[in-house]
């Protein structure tokens, strides 16, 4: 794919069939206009963090390279949250599925519906190991460090 990007998103679901909703959304992402060559991690149960209150999560990262706009990207991962049921109400509660934008290739952006790098990235677990599966070298470029030193500082 000609100009194509790699971006990386970050996935989680703590409700009804994890594996299927993380699943279904790896293959969603595949077929996207804009998204080619999705590698997925492996997927790791995690503890919740913030809201103890609900259950436990399944998270993954996946790696693509992309011709879509970082907007366009945000318009992908929520529409994919959308047909796979996520409804939004509690803030921090459980839910189907969610898709993050982690990194963009090594864009810093800062907007009101969007900040990459996803501004907690660097303090969650659950998100930098598999980031570290994928890539381990990848950069934080606010931070200037790789996800694997990164996740040796926690
Ligand atoms: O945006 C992340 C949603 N989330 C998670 C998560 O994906 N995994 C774990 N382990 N805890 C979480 N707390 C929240 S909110």
């Amino acid at each position: 794919m000609e100009n194509a990007v790699t971006a990386y998103i970050g996935l989680g679901s703590n409700l009804g069939d994890r594996k299927k909703y993380l699943d279904d959304a790896v293959r969603l992402l595949s077929g996207m206009p804009g998204i080619e060559t999705v590698k997925a991690s492996s997927y790791y149960e995690t503890e919740p963090v913030g809201n103890k209150e609900q259950g436990l999560f399944l998270n993954a990262a996946a790696r693509i390279e992309t011709t879509l706009s970082p907007k366009e990207l945000l318009e992908v991962c929520q529409d994919i949250e959308n047909r796979l049921g996520r409804v939004r109400t509690v803030r921090w509660g459980p839910r189907t599925i969610d898709l993050d934008i982690l990194l963009f290739d090594a864009s810093i952006i800062d907007m009101p519906e969007l900040e990459v790098p996803h501004p907690l990235m660097h303090e969650r677990a659950f998100v930098l190991k598999p980031l570290c599966e994928l890539d381990p070298d990848v950069l934080h470029p606010v931070l200037k460090k790789s996800a694997k030193e990164l996740l040796a500082s926690l």
